[in-house]
Parts: C-alpha cells; structure tokens; sequence
C-alpha cells in the first residue's frame, strides 16, 4: 500500500520539526528569520502526528504541522495506512477554503515529499465535542454549518460543475484506505461479532439483539452500497464534532483526509448524528431535569436551523444558478428531500458505529460510571435504529427531530438517580 512511499519520508518530533519549518520559504508568512521556535506534539486523534509551533517570543506567531504516519496511530504498525491521505486532506482543505474561507483554516503549504502540510492554528478554539459534553452553546454553529455544507457538497457536485472538471475532481480524490476504514467500522463491524468492537458488556444484550435483526442490516446495506457508490459531492467523509474547532464566534472545519466522491447524505447526517449522540450523552451527562431540556432544546433547535440554512443557501449557490428546464422545481424539491433522507439513513450508521464499533465518542465512552454509559449509549442505539427504519417516511427536518426526540433507552434510569 505504501509501497510508493518517498525515500526521504522521516516521521518528525517536536525537535526535528523546528529545523524543517525553519527552512521552509512559506512560513516567513508566520515567522521571523530571528524568531526562537518551540513544537509540541498534540495529535490527539487516530491517524497522524500534529505538530503545533510557535515563536516563543509571540505565541500568536504559531502553525499546525499535520504529518501523516504510515501506520494507524490508534492501533499501531499493524495496520498500515497509505501516507498519500495528507495530500487528499490538504487539497480538500484548499478548496473548501477557496469555497468558505470563514470556516475552513488556510493551508500554507503542502510537501509531496514529506507528506505533511502547514495550515492555520485554531488556537482561541476547542473542539465542539468537548464543549458541547460539558454543555456549552454555540449560538452561530447552524448558521456556519449549514453554510459549509452547501457550498462545500453543492459547489462541488454535478449540479454546478461542467462534466470534465466533475469527473477530473472524482479521480483526484479516489481514497481507498481510508474509505475502507469507513466501510468495515462504519456499515460492517458494528453488525457482527468482532473483536474490534469494545463496547462495554452492559450493553451487550441490546447490541445483540440489534446485530440479530435482519431487517437493520438490510437497511444497513443499503446505506453502505449508497457510500460506496453515489459519487454525488466531495465530502469530507469524517464530520463528526471532533472535526470541528469552534467558539462562540467562529467555527471551522478539519480533518477532512477521508475525503472522496460520495453522497451529501455523509456529511449532513454526521453532523446531525454527533448532535445526537450528544443528545443522548445529556440524559446522564445532566442530570437536572430542566437543564437537560434547555442543553436538549439548543441541539434539536440546532439541527433543524442547520438543516434550513443548508437548504436556504442550496437554493443561493446551486438551484438559483441551474437551468431550470433541465432541473424544474419538482426535481429539485425532490433531490433535497433524498438528501433529507440520506443524512438520516447515514447519519444513523454513524451514530450506530460510535457506539458499538472501535473509535467510539467521548460524549458516550467517556461516561464513568458504566451504568449511565449504558442509559446513554442504549438511548444512542434506539435513535439510530429508529431514524434509518423510518428515513422514507420524513418530509421535514422536524420530522427528524420528532423521531429521535420520541426515543428512550432501553436500560430504565434507576430511581435513585432522580
Ligand atoms: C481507525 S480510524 C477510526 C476513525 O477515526 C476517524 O476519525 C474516522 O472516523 C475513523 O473511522
Ligand atoms: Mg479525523
């Protein structure tokens, strides 16, 4: 897989990390020849080292270094993983920033040779999923969202590109490995019995009896045939709230090295889907009743405004700008109510997935105390099977919520916790 791999790749450390960005041209941009540099490494994802530098003398002086391993970090050498991926996310990156520069950090410089790049340090931000499980509101969120996704799926699909530049953009971004990835731990492994999957055993009856149901996996399948398939926009392919850095006035979006050619449907229902495992993290992550509801209101609230402002600026960049004749306004209602259907049939998998499969969420596994990890993830579960069983069936955005918000977990909440 890495077999194209080039022989000057060396993985960095925070000490050899200096000389290079040192010699780099781009980071006078950043850096002054005089500046004193120091590097921490804060990777705290899966995937890569990450790399943040800045000038001792002005902390605001500082860049992220992204260096992809050409192994899984979470796992090990075990698992090798093609280092190419750190092009993919540095040229998504590019154009998601020529797209919606407010909400995408700049990229300084790509190095082929390295396979790392440069970008904008996020450094008066957090990541969303840490802030929304200590019950943080981010009042601009669906306004910024809904915004990325529009532009960033709209403006990169058929609907707005010429046919050439389409079908050269596909090419450019075929990703493999890393779709891969999503297609064992997102559609396959959380239906079987695997050792990849370590949900803890209070939940094993539950997770029974959901991989027994022959019906879920059908529908399963049929969203997994639709990501492998529908070449529909470049998405992101990993839009969790862990891939999203944000304050109470900005928010931007990263990690977009699962990049490909896939259904719209992706990234919305990630979106929509970590919103709700959040949701349902808050039935033990608050207990008070009241505040539960107030924290609950804002996610709901924040699903269905985002799903407006998508649809509002859809409408702006992309069927404002299509000839009408060969898409009437019945196509074009028709296509945002499939991609309604979509994000939930997808955004379900990828809330299953979390639960049940390796790389769970820490709204969920970060629970202590195992039985409130239980109530949530079983809560977590229900609403995924609900909203991939009853998909066809909504209209609206509300609808959505309607369904999720109907949902209870299967573990009962004990009557000492109130
Ligand atoms: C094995 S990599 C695990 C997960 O981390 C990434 O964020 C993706 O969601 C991937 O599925
Ligand atoms: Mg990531």
């Amino acid at each position: 897989m890495n077999d194209e791999i080039s022989p000057n790749y060396r993985p960095f450390d925070p000490v050899s990390i200096l000389d290079y960005v040192k010699q780099r041209p781009e980071m006078s941009a950043v850096f002054r020849p005089d500046d004193e540099l120091v590097a921490d490494e804060v990777g705290d994802g899966n995937l890569n080292l990450v790399f943040k530098v800045w000038a001792t003398a002005d902390p605001e002086r500082t860049v992220i270094i992204k260096q992809a391993l050409p192994y899984l970090r979470l796992v090990g050498g075990d698992w090798p993983l093609p280092v190419e991926r750190a092009r993919i996310e540095a040229e998504a990156l590019k154009i998601e920033y020529d797209l919606v520069p407010a909400h995408t950090p700049k990229v300084y410089f790509y190095d082929p040779e390295m396979y790392l790049f440069a970008m904008q340090n996020l450094n008066h931000h957090v990541i969303m999923r840490k802030g929304l499980s200590e019950g943080i509101k981010y009042p601009h969120f669906a306004e910024h969202i809904g915004l990325f996704l529009a532009k960033t799926l709209g403006m990169t699909s058929d609907l707005v590109l010429d046919y050439r530049t389409k079908k050269e953009m596909v090419k450019r971004f075929i990703n493999p490995e890393l779709c891969k990835i999503t297609e064992d731990l997102v559609f396959t492994e959380p239906y079987r019995k695997t050792e990849r999957n370590p949900y803890h055993i209070e939940l094993e009856p539950q997770v029974l009896a959901l991989q027994a149901d022959e019906t879920l996996r059908v529908e399963v399948a049929q969203m997994k045939e639709k990501f492998m398939t529908q070449a529909q926009a470049l998405v992101h392919g990993d839009l969790h709230t862990g891939s999203i850095m944000i304050n109470q006035q900005e928010t931007y979006v990263i990690d977009p090295e699962f990049a490909f050619y896939g259904p719209m449907g992706f990234d919305l229902g990630a979106v929509i889907g970590n919103l709700l495992l959040n949701y349902a993290a808050h039935e033990v992550r608050t207990p008070d009743p009241d505040k539960r509801a107030d924290f609950r209101a804002y996610l709901t609230g924040t699903i269905i405004d985002l799903w407006h402002v998508f649809t509002r600026e859809f409408q702006r960049y992309v069927w404002d700008q299509v000839d009408p004749v060969n898409m009437p306004k019945g196509y074009q209602d028709n296509y945002m109510l499939r991609l309604l259907h979509d994000a939930a049939g997808l955004g379900a998998c990828k809330m299953m997935r979390r639960v049940i499969g390796l790389a769970g969420v820490s709204d969920i596994r970060g629970i202590e105390d195992v039985h409130d990890r239980t109530v949530a993830a079983s809560l977590a579960l229900n609403i995924g099977q609900a909203l991939i069983f009853e998909r066809e069936s909504l209209r609206t955005i509300e609808d959505l919520v309607e369904v999720a918000t109907a949902c209870e977990p299967v573990v009962p909440w004990p009557a000492d916790k109130g």
